[in-house]
């Protein structure tokens, strides 16, 4: 907790404070906000998200002019950043968990090349397995980056580290990156009391303009940022980096009293509490050193002497504090929310042993204890637990149990196995041989054979019922309508997104085929080494030479953001496999935020609509576009609403995919949750996307573009204002207020429609 100085009440008056009662991610928005960085690069993910999103609403409201970039993923997001810093002004940025591991080859370059910018790290543990919750295993990759790091241990912390960070990371003997760090969920979700300065120049005053470093637009002073360098220059390079760490030791403290005169609220680098006389120690980071206070009081109403070390500043890593605050204390518990594996403790504890190891008087007895992995709770009975382990040690001076242990693991159940509640399909079942592709000998043209929809009707689901999707959503009658159209056997991979999420949360799974997760940037290339190994290994004989398996990997077009390149990657070099896109227009399953298929206009919660925002600023992409450029054999658009023709393209799908490589299909399906749509209208709304023209249903089959369903030709077609009055994300754009996004909408949705219609009538294209 910030210590609350005594201050005169004629300054309280003169700098107005407002109370409030504010979360985590908040109070790191409302900072952002009153500093009004030049520009945001960010790409969403849980529980950082909400920090683009509550800047996103405030901008749309035009209460900061904050340049909002969204990028395609984490790596992008950080390389805007950079390009960005070395344009001179001053830059923010929000992630966590594998957005930070994405985006981690950048972040050395940030610090590298000293150019200072600040982001905030909402702490959540890093996958597999995935896990949305807090834990560090986030931070400790970010401790050899180069970046000064400031913990925050609750909101309040939250607003003062960012404010302090600008002036501590451009001090010009400093010049680096900030990272500010907090605890997801329980930091950046929970609300408590803040105070926050109620006029923003308060905040510009203190953090004053940004200084003038040389950067790239100044063309009267060019200047070579990032050349490479060698032996002897990089050794010299890193020394000064290293000195920048030394100068960030003098100038925090600097910039803490600074603002305490200015807040009232003081910092330090460590936050001892109750550590005065303590005989033993708990040293917690972030918020887990507020409950453990809680237990030391407890424990001092008893008589015990003891105490609670937290940390302020991570890097520059506070050694001489931490030798002098642990001077007198017999034995500390370190507690780690993340491990180092094999290496017997987290770099929390190497660190403080080593910083202990310097005074040759210390005789400290240091313990370690892994605790709260993937956001399982650290209660006061936890922290009561870890003080008796160093009363213990402190009592006897000798450790009786293990110096480094893990804390709350429970034993399994060996009865208790994850039970197969359906049986596996049969091979009889997944090929009852009820729809066929055959190539036509005289045309050479392939064509299918589908029965009527009762008998496929027949035909087993591959994903089971009983899954937590909400109610109306389109995802698993689309799916299951293209799956009917394939036979045998399929191994689906999934990216991550609400299909995965939804179907298989441990120890349940909805998948009655093989299923494997991977993280939806890698999804493709995943799949593609599963690909070739399955031939690999039917070559060698490992496997029956007779052994058929299609492989289709699942993507929302979120994950075709983020993972186009390994999507492109898998394409060009053509493997034997399907890649469906179900295009829900938004990152759903983390709160509905744009992807690059969101349309033009409409509205997500980070394309908001307000006094001075219209919804998102640009076109949706055109993803079957791109992947026909890649000149693989099958592409196609379909959706549940033309339930025939999708079970069709299915067939199709797999014989391209069996014979001749790559298929990618993209697949419109509902969101009645986000699209703000009611359940029972799912179809309709589908059937006017395709009326309207926005979303036209074709396939380019060997290169050859064929429209399959034309509504202009079947006198069906609709104004697109007709489908975008039907949901709530986009009837904004009826209103004369946003008539210029309505006509940039409709003529590129037009524009897009005549030029697939003049390939659909060429016969070459
Ligand atoms: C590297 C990384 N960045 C961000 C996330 C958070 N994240 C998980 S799924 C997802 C959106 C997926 O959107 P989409 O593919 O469209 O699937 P949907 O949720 O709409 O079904 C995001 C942003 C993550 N898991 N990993
Ligand atoms: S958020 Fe949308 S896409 Fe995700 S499960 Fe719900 S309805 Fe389906
Ligand atoms: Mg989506």
């Amino acid at each position: 907790m910030a210590q609350l100085l005594d201050r005169p009440a004629e300054q309280e008056k003169k700098i107005a404070q407002q109370v409030d009662f504010r979360t985590g991610n908040e109070m790191a928005a409302r900072a952002a906000k009153q500093i009004n960085f030049h520009l945001m690069g960010y790409y969403p993910i849980t529980p950082s998200t909400e920090v683009p999103e509550f800047l996103d609403e405030m901008r749309a409201e035009g209460e900061h002019s904050i340049r909002m970039i969204p990028a395609d993923g984490e790596h992008g997001a950080a390389g805007i950043c950079y390009g960005a810093t070395t344009g001179g002004g001053r830059v923010f940025n929000a992630t966590s968990s594998q957005g930070l591991l994405y985006s981690l080859e950048q972040l050395p370059v940030q610090a590298g090349t000293r150019f200072p910018m600040l982001l905030q790290l909402v702490n959540r543990s890093v996958s597999a397995p995935l896990d949305i919750r807090c834990d560090h295993s986030d931070l400790y990759f970010a401790l050899n980056l180069g970046w000064v790091i400031l913990l925050a241990r609750e909101p309040q912390a939250v607003y003062d580290m960012n404010i302090m960070a600008i002036r501590i990371g451009e001090h010009p003997k400093v010049r680096l990156p900030v990272i500010v760090a907090y605890d997801g969920f329980f930091t950046s979700h929970q609300k408590r009391r803040v105070r926050y300065f109620t006029e923003d120049a308060v905040v510009q005053g203190f953090i004053g303009k940004a200084p003038e470093f040389p950067h790239a637009l100044d063309p009267r002073h060019p200047i070579t940022i990032g050349a490479y360098m060698n032996d002897p220059d990089l050794i010299n390079n890193k020394y000064q980096l290293k000195l920048a760490m030394d100068a960030a030791c003098e100038v925090i403290p600097q910039v803490f009293q600074e603002y305490a005169q200015l807040s009232g609220r003081s910092y330090s680098f460590l936050d001892p509490y109750r550590m005065e006389d303590a005989e033993v120690a708990l040293v917690l980071l972030n918020s887990a050193a507020e409950t453990a206070k809680d237990a030391a009081d407890r424990l001092r109403d008893q008589g015990q002497r003891v105490g609670v070390l937290s940390m302020n500043v991570l890097r520059p890593f506070p050694a001489t504090e931490f030798r002098d605050a642990l001077r007198k204390v017999k034995a500390v518990v370190i507690g780690e929310r993340a491990d180092s594996y094999g290496a017997q403790g987290g770099p929390l504890s190497h660190e403080i042993k080593a910083a202990l190891h310097d005074d040759s008087d210390n005789r400290t007895i240091c313990l370690t204890r892994v605790y709260g992995l993937g956001g399982k709770d650290f209660y006061g009975e936890d922290a009561e637990d870890f003080f008796r382990l160093a009363l213990e040690a402190a009592r006897s001076g000798r450790v009786e149990t293990a110096r480094y242990d893990y804390h709350g693991v429970t034993p399994g159940d060996p009865e208790k196995q994850p039970q197969q509640v359906l049986p596996a399909l049969t091979e009889e079942q997944v090929t009852p041989g009820l729809i066929k592709a055959t190539v036509n000998e005289e045309t050479g043209e392939l064509k299918v054979n589908s029965p009527a929809r009762w008998l496929l009707a027949a035909k087993p689901k591959r994903i089971a019922p009983g899954h937590g999707a909400c109610p109306g959503c389109g995802i698993f009658p689309a799916l299951n309508q293209f799956f009917k159209g394939i036979e045998g056997d399929i191994v689906l991979l999934s990216q991550t997104g609400c299909a995965e999420i939804v179907t298989s949360g441990y120890p349940f799974s909805n998948h009655r085929v093989t299923y494997v997760h991977n993280l939806f940037q890698n999804g493709a290339a995943t799949l593609a080494g599963l690909v070739e190994m399955f031939h690999e290994r039917k070559l060698r004989g490992d496997l029956p030479a007779d052994e058929d398996i299609t492989f289709v990997m699942l993507s929302g077009d979120g994950g075709m953001d983020i993972g186009m390149g390994a999507a492109l990657g898998a394409a060009v070099r053509n493997h034997n496999l399907i890649m469906l896109e179900y295009d829900n227009q938004g990152y759903m399953n983390t709160g509905s935020q744009l992807s690059y298929s969101t349309p033009l206009g409409h509205m997500t919660t980070t394309s908001h609509v307000g006094s001075a925002a219209g919804g998102k600023a640009f076109h949706h992409r055109d993803t079957p576009q791109i992947m026909a450029a890649c000149h693989i054999p099958y592409v196609f658009t379909g959706t549940e609403a033309f339930p025939d023709e999708l079970v069709k393209k299915g067939a199709k799908a797999q014989y391209y995919a069996k014979n001749y490589g790559t298929v990618y299909g993209k697949v419109l399906i509902t969101c009645p949750l986000n699209w703000r749509i009611e359940e029972r209208m799912g179809p309709e709304v589908l059937q006017a996307a395709v009326n309207s023209c926005f979303f036209p249903l074709y396939e380019i089959e060997r290169g050859i573009t064929k429209i399959t369903y034309d509504p202009e030709r079947l006198k069906k077609r609709i104004p697109l204002r007709d489908w975008l009055g039907m949901m709530g994300k986009s009837k904004h754009l009826l209103d004369p207020q946003y008539a210029s996004q309505l006509e940039k909408a409709e003529a590129e949705v037009d524009r897009r429609w005549i030029r697939i219609k003049a390939m659909s009538e060429h016969p070459l294209l």
